[in-house]
């Protein structure tokens, strides 16, 4: 078995080569792109086995991210190719100051992932991992995915951990899709990722309390809170309802582009929980690869060397505050 296997769509990814208006930008460059395989390439450098299961087209573009993916080192055995759908592509704008907010064009409906359901995919190698890493976007990509989410979420004996990042992408969730769907999800998942941000937006709810009032399920939940830092809150043992918290601020970064960010969060988080470090440690973890992922302009970014991260990791709370 894998340490990680994770599903979900992997799109090619256009950079501008200069800031502005998405409208104004007259070329790009190419980059990969997609929540899930971004996590498992991180994760990978970091020395963990890693599996990537989803759907491509035929096309150059679906080549392109098997090889790349492939190349970060994470098994690619159980991608299918889809020879009638394409793969999915998206441009990105970026603002004049490094994290501004930039524009974001998809072109992913009737994509090779989208169509994507639970007859389409490997089971077995989506179930022989240690943890089985997946996030609210492939629930906005087609019904089908999102049944398929249903069905690796539901209770089952031998069911891996499941981690479930929310990444709520709001033009995703448009025409009447009701995102209410991210909440089942996540009160099924063992351990859920979210930002204070996507929990407002996405449900309405304001506050961690009423966060942890409503996932119910889930034994870890990690609140990100931007900036601010991560906390982490674990249901105590034979107390339903009663969690431990443990708080880690962020160290801060010049921030060049905050995409893949949350990835790199998750990619540092879960590497140390496979590793059997503390909560407190895993935070750190998060976000010394998360500062990685923010300081480059595309998704992905080799994350600290292990012995140096965890060097920084044993610094007193001072240096971290
Ligand atoms: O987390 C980064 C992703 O948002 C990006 O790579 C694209 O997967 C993507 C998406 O669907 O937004």
């Amino acid at each position: 078995a894998v340490d990680v296997a994770a599903l979900g769509e992997s799109m090619v990814t256009f950079l501008p080569t200069r800031p502005g208006r998405l409208a104004d930008v007259p070329s790009f460059d190419r980059a990969i792109g997609g929540a899930e395989s971004n996590v498992l390439c991180t994760l990978a450098a970091a020395g963990h086995s890693t599996r990537w299961v989803s759907r491509v087209g035929t096309d150059g573009f679906g080549d392109h991210l098997v090889e790349t993916i492939a190349g970060h080192g994470v098994d690619v055995r159980f991608v299918g190719r889809d020879p009638d759908r394409p793969t999915g592509i998206y441009f990105r704008s970026a603002g004049d100051r490094a994290g501004d907010a930039h524009e974001v064009a998809y072109y992913r409906a009737g994509s090779a992932a989208s169509a994507m359901d639970t007859g389409t995919v490997d089971h077995r190698a989506l179930h022989a991992c240690r943890v089985l890493h997946l996030t609210g976007i492939t629930a906005a990509l087609s019904d089908g995915c999102r049944d398929l989410l249903r069905d690796l979420t539901s209770p089952r004996p031998g069911r891996p951990l499941v981690s479930f990042d929310v990444n709520f992408r709001p033009a995703l969730w448009r025409r009447g899709k009701n995102p209410e769907v991210l909440l089942e999800l996540a009160r099924r998942a063992d351990l859920v990722f979210v930002g204070d941000d996507e929990a407002r937006a996405a449900w309405g709810l304001d506050d961690d309390r009423a966060l942890l009032r409503e996932l119910t399920g889930p034994h870890t939940v990690v609140v990100k809170h931007g900036a601010a830092g991560a906390t982490v809150y674990e249901l105590r043992a034979g107390r339903p309802q009663e969690h431990a918290a443990t708080h880690v601020p962020a160290p801060a970064v010049d921030v060049v582009a905050h995409v893949g960010a949350g990835d790199a969060f998750a990619a540092g988080y879960l590497s140390a929980a496979l590793r059997g470090l503390p909560p407190r440690d895993r935070l750190r973890h998060g976000h010394l690869t998360a500062a990685a992922a923010l300081t480059v302009p595309g998704d992905l970014a080799p994350p600290p060397a292990r012995d140096l991260a965890d060097r920084l990791c044993a610094l007193d709370e001072q240096a971290w505050e």
